[in-house]
């Protein structure tokens, strides 16, 4: 929920400021995307100069998000995105709220000079923003950018391409609406958005209708090849090497959604993904109930996230990796007793 105190300070700052650049973080997502374009929407509205900024490209998946072309990315054009961020009266950082999450643009974005502004739902803010929309228990950014928008502009504010943006922030972080953080504030804010035209179906079509046959088989393939389920402790891994990506023609986005295919065995609570990129091996966590896999992420993998979901990477070799994810088995299955038991 959106408290009336942080809009009057989102009000302040706004007022006098004329170029607004919009962050997100690396690897961005529907969430981090979709409340990027909405946002600056809304901004320009009233008549803002506005321009969003991502570390790098996000996923194809999102190529139908109206204004994704416009994005300037760090890693394609850095002198730009550097400008920008020096000339901003405010910026935003959405969907993240540590600038390490901004991987290569972190320096540029420390040394800007403008009001930080910040909307977030990941446990644990840096005080960097001057004000700051905050809910560790809310679902998704975009359910608490709505709040934003209406609380600054009205709830008509959103009109459907806006509210298209922020459905597919809600609908990808929620799991499409299955995950605990969601709550009946989630189902009112859909309803309010489907009140002002609001179509919801082509975003199910655009994420998830229809995807290339590579990766498909890229799934079927590490669910088959890459799987290992450890029954005793609960607990499934999924990897993939940089072969077995370049096998399928991986292209971004591809891996998305693996480390669900872990979690859905039966049985399992706790499941890892690792693939190896380019410069570093990047990993997912994911766990039902009580036991949290940021606590992992972060202790073990130099990570963080939510409790049921988190990410993480290393610069070992992704076979050092799994030999210390197995390591780590008789802990994880620790940590689901102690979660189960009440304890932790
Ligand atoms: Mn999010």
């Amino acid at each position: 929920m959106v408290d009336a105190a942080d809009l009057v300070a989102f009000r302040k700052h706004l007022e006098g400021a004329n170029t607004v650049a919009i962050t997100s973080h690396r690897s961005p997502d529907a969430d981090a995307v979709g409340t990027s374009l909405a946002l600056a929407r809304f901004l320009r509205s009233s008549g803002k100069d506005v321009t969003c900024l991502l570390p790098d490209a996000p996923d194809e998946a999102l190529d139908w998000m109206e204004g994704v072309e416009d994005i300037v990315l760090f890693d394609r054009d850095p002198g730009k995105a550097q400008d920008i961020l020096h000339r901003a009266d405010v910026l935003f950082a959405l969907d993240y709220n540590g600038m390490g999450r901004l991987g290569p643009m972190a320096d540029a974005a420390r040394s800007a000079t403008g009001t930080w502004l910040m909307v977030d739902h990941h446990m644990g803010p840096e005080d960097f923003p001057a004000a700051q929309v905050h809910d560790a228990r809310c679902s998704s950014t975009a359910e608490l950018l709505w709040g934003v928008i209406a609380g600054l502009g009205g709830k008509d504010a959103v009109e459907p391409v806006m509210a298209s943006l922020l459905y597919a922030g809600m609908m990808t972080d929620t799991g499409s609406f299955r995950f605990a953080s969601v709550s009946a504030e989630t189902h009112r804010v859909i309803a309010e958005m489907m009140d002002r035209g609001l179509q919801h179906t082509p975003v199910h079509e655009a994420i998830f209708g229809e995807q290339p046959m590579d990766r498909m088989k890229l799934h079927a393939f590490a669910v088959v090849e890459r799987m290992e389920v450890h029954p005793e402790f609960q607990t499934a891994f999924i990897h993939l090497t940089a072969e077995d990506m370049a096998r399928f023609n991986y292209r971004a986005g591809y891996t998305e959604g693996l480390v669900n295919k872990a979690l859905g065995v039966a049985g399992v609570k706790v499941a890892v993904f690792a693939k190896q990129s380019t410069d570093r091996v990047k990993m997912s966590f994911r766990s039902v109930g009580k036991y949290s896999v940021r606590d992992l992420a972060e202790q073990h993998f130099d990570g963080g996230g939510h409790n049921n979901a988190a990410g993480g990477a290393s610069n070992e070799s992704i076979g050092m990796v799994m030999a210390r994810l197995r390591g780590l088995l008789p802990e994880i299955a620790a940590g689901l007793k102690a979660a189960e038991e009440g304890m932790s």
